[in-house]
């Protein structure tokens, strides 16, 4: 199945056809998460968006967002928003706007932005205390492109850079801590399956001011090889099996927002994407999976001991 997806996706003409072409794929996780953030951040929003699935969402006129929107190179969407806030500031300033009129500003990139490409424009931002938030859908790829290993992918993850019998040999890079290092507001993961987590999350960084991230793990069936309808399903395991912890920074304080009791075996999560299939047939590699498992079980007794 994993192969002959990563064989489609190699000879299609086209990469417009692979991540969203004129309209998104069926069961996008990224899209799901979006929808959810942007109900409660409602029209008052200005993105700052780079490169990425999502920058098909303004195809006029078919876009779906009411307000504005500026669209970025991949490295540098927060140095947008550094512009746009000062315009705006300068506008309430002069009074050309009212306290009302005002925007929230908020960067949307996916990880191949938040944990690669755009790293020093959001050291940057965040050194210059800019008032913003970053949402990072994170579906562990450069999607767009037909999914290509980014900073974001899970070891031994298949990708269409990343073909050999292991997968991608690197590691995900731990972006939540890379973002508290820096002692920002607020920082917080978050995923579309958790709605009622995610709500108040939202809620809790708009309430902040300074720099802000929400890291949302946005399951992608074109990308990881699995059943659209399924995409809910495997965001709940991915929460179940302790391979995405959701939790928040504030005040200094790092706070697991919900501790999966009994946590289910990560290869539950693992056999529902094609992306994983090699670890599973023709042969079982008991080693990998172990290994895996075990990454997830030191992280979580960790957490469990404190
Ligand atoms: C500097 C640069 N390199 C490559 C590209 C081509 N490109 C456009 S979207 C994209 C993938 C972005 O990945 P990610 O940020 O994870 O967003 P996703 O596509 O997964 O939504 C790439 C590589 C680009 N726009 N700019
Ligand atoms: S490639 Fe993945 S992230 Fe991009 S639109 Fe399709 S499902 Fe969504
Ligand atoms: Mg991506």
């Amino acid at each position: 199945m994993t192969e002959t997806r990563f064989a489609r996706m190699k000879d299609l003409p086209s990469i417009h056809l692979l991540g969203t072409g004129t309209a998104m794929c069926a069961g996008c996780g990224g899209l799901q998460v979006l929808h959810e953030i942007y109900d409660i951040l409602g029209d008052k929003t200005v993105f700052i968006n780079a490169a990425g699935c999502m920058t098909l969402l303004t195809i006029y006129p078919f876009t779906p967002f009411r307000g504005s929107w500026l669209y970025t190179a991949m490295g540098s969407a927060p140095a947008g928003a550094q512009g746009v806030r000062d315009a705006l500031d300068i506008l309430l300033e002069k009074k050309r706007i009212t306290p009302d009129e005002d925007l929230t500003t908020v960067v949307l990139t996916g990880d191949g932005s938040a944990y690669g490409m755009g790293i020093s424009a959001t050291s940057a931002a965040i050194d210059r205390n800019l008032d913003f938030l970053y949402i990072c859908y994170d579906n562990e790829g450069y999607g767009n492109t037909g999914q290509q290993f980014s900073g974001a992918t899970p070891h031994a993850a298949l990708t269409s850079t990343s073909r050999g019998p292991m997968g991608y040999p690197g590691y995900k890079k731990d972006l939540f801590s890379l973002w508290v290092a820096n002692k920002p507001a607020y920082v917080a993961t978050v995923i579309g399956a958790e709605p009622l987590d995610l709500a108040r999350k939202i809620e809790q960084a708009t309430k902040l001011k300074g720099p802000r991230m929400i890291i949302a793990l946005s399951p992608c069936p074109t990308g990881w090889d699995f059943d659209p309808k399924e995409a809910v399903a495997i965001g709940k395991l991915a929460v179940k099996t302790g391979v995405w912890p959701l939790k928040e920074y504030r005040g200094g304080k790092v706070v697991h927002t919900k501790i999966p009791q009994d946590r289910l075996p990560v290869e539950e999560y693992l056999k529902t994407q094609g992306r994983f299939a090699h670890l599973f047939s023709p042969v079982r590699n008991e080693a990998i999976i172990n290994e895996i498992q075990q990454r997830i079980d030191n992280y979580w007794n960790i957490i469990d001991g404190d």
